[in-house]
């Protein structure tokens, strides 16, 4: 038996006390656990005390974990580990720091995007820390009609070129030069602005500030212009759902439904370090649209 605490209605996130520390963790739970992120767009597990090896071991209950396209984000055992951290580990550097501090669903950048993101954090000592979280299918109810029906059917064009971070190979190139290699790296690709949900069958917005740059359809100065209004919207005050965390905690979220921000810093004075592991879980990223929902992105779940 699972010891579940749901959120209130209307918000997002509920809370998974996990038993032995994560080690007794059953595929039948994580299934259970996958159930309720695809309902409530958030979990967090308490109580977890795994180490990195046990950690990549749990990940695979939910999924196929996911090796990033660029190694020097990679733990140096575990390729599966996404490394955030602003501190170097045993005098050598560790990962990359600062990551996603930005609005972003990850690896909207790409063709296959990542269904769902695992975070184990690390280091606690200092402050109050937490990551921010919008619920993109509420967000998308809650637009005017004006934008959200120029935002159904369009194709959504995402660029992450401008995000991706300079690395120790860059040294001595030009910045046009950099720019240009991270253009051959990731060219632009599309998916649909508004995307059915596999599992719920429910429309959500699918885009975001970070990697998002502007539907196909319009012209990009309009676009980009459009797009800049729709996110004024999306991620005001009232929608950003902050969710701090503690020692023992596992994030667990629906990169379909949410965008969300790195509340890291790059002052080593607080130091940071995320262990992320991405987890395809085998359904695709979106689905067609039922029929008769087409043109209907604001029907209520
Ligand atoms: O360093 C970063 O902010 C990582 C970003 C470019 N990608 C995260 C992802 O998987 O979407
Ligand atoms: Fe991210």
């Amino acid at each position: 038996m699972l010891d579940i605490k749901k959120p209130a209605t209307g918000l997002i996130g509920a809370e998974v006390f996990i038993e032995a520390g994560g080690h007794s963790m059953t595929s039948e739970w994580a299934h259970e656990i996958k159930q309720l992120v695809y309902a409530h767009k958030l979990v967090i597990m308490r109580g977890v005390e795994l180490s990195a090896s046990e950690y990549v071991e749990f990940a695979r209950k939910f999924g196929e974990p996911q090796i990033y396209f660029q190694a020097h984000y990679h733990h140096p055992e575990h390729p599966e580990i996404f490394v955030s951290a602003n501190v170097p580990y045993q005098g050598e550097k560790f990962g990359v720091a600062g990551t996603g501090r930005y609005w972003h669903s990850d690896y909207q950048f790409f063709e296959e995007p990542l269904p769902m993101t695992m975070i184990y954090p690390q280091e606690f000592f200092s402050g109050r820390r937490s990551t921010s979280f919008i619920d993109l299918e509420r967000a998308l109810r809650e637009l005017p009609d004006s934008m959200r029906s120029r935002l159904i059917g369009a194709r959504m064009r995402h660029d992450a070129k401008l995000c991706v971070k300079i690395q120790a190979s860059d040294i001595d190139k030009s910045i046009a030069e950099v720019i240009e290699e991270a253009g051959r790296l990731l060219p632009p690709i599309s998916h649909p602005a508004v995307i059915t949900h596999p599992v719920t069958g429910r429309p959500c917005l699918y885009a975001s500030p970070g990697f998002s740059d502007c539907p196909e359809e319009l012209d990009p100065a309009e676009g980009r212009v459009f797009m800049a209004e729709v996110f004024e919207r999306v991620a005001r005050e009232e929608r950003i759902h902050v969710q701090p965390w503690q020692e023992g905690d596992i994030l667990l979220w629906d990169n379909r439904t949410v965008m969300h921000r790195s509340n890291g810093t790059l002052n080593t004075a607080t130091k940071c370090i995320n262990f992320r592991i991405g987890i395809y879980d085998g359904l695709p990223f979106y689905v067609e649209a039922p029929l008769g929902c087409q043109t209907n992105g604001a029907h209520s779940p």
